[in-house]
């Protein structure tokens, strides 16, 4: 298998039925891949919706978790599962588009083959929700950037491609999904970003308040300014 495509959900019903299939129809022919879901504690019959979408995306495969408990430990979850060694994550509201995986995979295996220290970000130029939202979060990927060194204009985004292994290597905590680059760059990958398009949200509500996304925002990057220093990565190599 090549890839395993990984998408935490919350309350996503409207979304399920379409985006597996756009999914399925973006990759089918062209990759080996499983499309992983993580159901996070939903209670407007999402798991249900993903149990009748298997039906048509045989390549589906639902996990639930019993009690909300955040996009990054659904996302941990999922990777933990899955079975490429290369991932992608998506968001599930059809706001991002899967064709522009293709796009991501020709920067990963750009050598020949997938190279497990790239990290591919998407770059929503074109983003598609408020002004609000985006005003808050130009300003919160700015900071990151600044504060630390992360190379990538939209780190915010849930659009990313690397290696399932690179990943598990991480420190793991709640809303690490947002620190990505950071992350990665301290554990020797290179990081990349590409242009993709976005679209408005196809049905359901946003699950974030802005201004306590922005404050939760706060207290993690001190947290992760904290982990870089803390951290020492080196290449290890055993003597002949
Ligand atoms: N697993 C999980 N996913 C979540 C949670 N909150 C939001 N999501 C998912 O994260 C993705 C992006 O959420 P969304 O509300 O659209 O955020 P926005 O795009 O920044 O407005 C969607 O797939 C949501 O279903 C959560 O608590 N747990
Ligand atoms: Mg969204």
């Amino acid at each position: 298998m090549d890839l395993s495509v990984i998408v935490a959900v919350h309350n996503e019903v409207e979304n399920i039925a379409p985006f597996t299939a756009e999914i399925r129809a973006a990759l089918d022919g062209k990759l080996e891949f499983e499309i992983v879901y993580v159901d996070d504690g939903s209670t407007d019959g999402t798991a249900e919706a993903l149990v009748e979408a298997r039906k048509t995306v045989p390549e589906l495969v639902v996990f639930t978790h019993e009690k909300r408990s955040g996009k990054s430990r659904a996302l941990i979850e999922g990777i933990r599962r899955a079975r490429a060694p290369t991932i992608v994550t998506m968001d599930g509201d059809c706001q991002d588009n899967p064709a522009n995986i293709e796009t991501m995979w020709a920067q990963v295996t750009k050598s020949g083959q997938a190279d497990p220290k790239v990290v591919v970000c998407a770059w929503r130029r074109n983003r598609r929700d408020s002004w609000w939202r985006k005003f808050i979060s130009r300003i919160a990927n700015r900071i990151r950037a600044g504060l630390l060194g992360d190379k990538t204009p939209d780190s915010g985004c849930g659009f990313k491609m690397f290696n399932r292994d690179a990943f598990l290597e991480l420190p793991r905590f709640d809303n690490m999904h947002r620190f990505l680059p950071a992350l990665f760059l301290k554990y020797g990958c290179e990081i990349t970003s590409v242009d993709v398009h976005h679209r408005p949200r196809a049905g359901g509500r946003s699950k974030y308040g802005t201004l306590d996304r922005l404050w939760v925002s706060v207290w993690d990057l001190l947290g992760v300014m904290w982990l870089q220093r803390r951290t020492t990565y080196s290449v290890v190599k055993e003597k002949d």
